[in-house]
């Protein structure tokens, strides 16, 4: 159950209740795709860090350890120690970016596995028997993300094969809620939103996907390619025709940046690997920009990584020693640089909430950009 506890302008707050917890939002879902945060980052550490949800994927829990596997481990939260919401991505959209040879059908997509390259078929069906073996909390639609380049033509019947599968995953997951086996039978099913750059595709899409009264949405297909304006545009274009009293969730976003445009347009649920990818890399986030931790400016610089911070990385340690853990190849290092970034992520939304109930939030994205752009030193 979604609960809209504030508007400001669009910017929604909201609560989403589910039987693993409350979700506050707008949310950042930490990325942890193989039921782990890349970065030797713990479930322990999620709760130090203001995690809320965590997000995992079907296509490589399918395919390792295999999500038969986890069904007789108990299901995913017993598997990985989280009781704490689970969103699993539908595989869709791994299987066009990761898979090697595949081919989309009516039934679904063929494809060669990225691990041992072995044969897969998943449609509709097959994603969602594998989330609901994975039992998480909310499960995902099986979409196809056309590429940036995809003619209108293809577009078209792309995403009127996407609405196919949507109504075929929700009759699916339908009957596997009221399997008598099943780990998590209160298990939510999001719609995906399609349509690239065109927004009477996306319109349409929108209008016929919300009819299928699903318990939230999310706007798939961006941030592949397109220019940060055009997706704003596209957002402006896509989320007035969905439900504000359902999760909008946009799905792979993004900066700091985009997170605060796209709260300004209505969205609420986002995930992206990039605080955690940067991390493993050493670049850090602060409220004036990104830090690239291997830089020689630090190799003296005995400050935390942002003053004030209170992440397990900026309450103990220094820049100069970060820097010398990522020189040395230390795992210590990346880890310090991901619980910070995760933690910043958190700590953003948990203002931008802030903001919103305060009724200041245009301000609150004013100031928040101004010094994103104005590094310090
Ligand atoms: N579909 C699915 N997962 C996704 C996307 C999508 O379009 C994107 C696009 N940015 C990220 N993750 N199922
Ligand atoms: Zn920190």
């Amino acid at each position: 159950m979604y609960e809209l506890i504030k508007r400001d302008g669009l910017a929604k707050r909201g609560r989403l209740h589910t039987v693993h917890g409350v979700v506050e939002t707008p949310v950042f879902m930490n990325v942890g795709t193989a039921a782990a945060i890349k970065g030797a980052v713990s479930t322990v550490d999620l709760k130090e860090i203001k995690t809320q949800v965590e997000l995992s994927n079907t296509y490589h829990l399918h395919v390792r350890p295999g999500d038969e596997t986890v069904k007789k481990l108990g299901g995913i939260h017993k598997f990985m120690v989280w009781d704490r919401p689970v969103l699993t991505d539908s595989g869709g959209f791994q299987v066009f970016s990761l898979a090697g040879l595949r081919k989309i059908k009516e039934e679904g997509v063929y494809f060669n596995s990225h691990i041992d390259g072995r044969k897969i078929f998943m449609g509709p069906e097959e994603s969602m028997r594998i989330q609901s073996n994975l039992a998480s909390t909310i499960a995902m639609a099986f979409d196809e993300c056309p590429s940036s380049v995809a003619t209108r033509e293809y577009m078209e019947r792309s995403v009127q094969r996407t609405t196919r599968w949507l109504a075929r995953c929700k009759a699916e997951m339908a009957r596997l809620n009221s399997l008598e086996d099943t780990i998590n039978p209160h298990q939510l099913l999001f719609g995906i939103n399609q349509g690239g750059i065109y927004e009477d595709i996306r319109k349409e899409h929108a209008q016929q996907i919300v009819e299928m009264d699903l318990d939230g949405y999310a706007v798939g297909g961006l941030a592949v390619g397109e220019s940060h304006e055009e997706m704003y545009r596209i957002l402006e274009e896509t989320v007035p025709y969905l439900p504000v009293d359902k999760p909008t969730y946009l799905m792979g976003v993004g900066t700091p940046a985009n997170i605060l445009e796209a709260v300004d347009r209505g969205v609420d649920f986002f995930d992206c690997v990039y605080p955690s990818r940067n991390g493993r890399h050493g670049h850090v986030y602060t409220n004036h920009g990104k830090l690239n931790l291997f830089n020689a400016k630090y190799e003296l610089d005995s400050r935390p990584i942002e003053e004030g911070c209170q992440c397990p990385a900026c309450r103990t340690y220094s820049r100069a020693y970060i820097r010398h853990l990522l020189k040395a190849k230390e795992m210590l290092g990346m880890r310090l640089c991901v619980l910070h970034n995760l933690y910043y992520y958190n700590t953003l939304m948990e203002e931008i909430r802030a903001a919103i109930e305060a009724g200041d939030y245009k301000e609150f994205k004013r100031q928040k950009l101004s010094d994103l752009a104005n590094p310090l030193d």
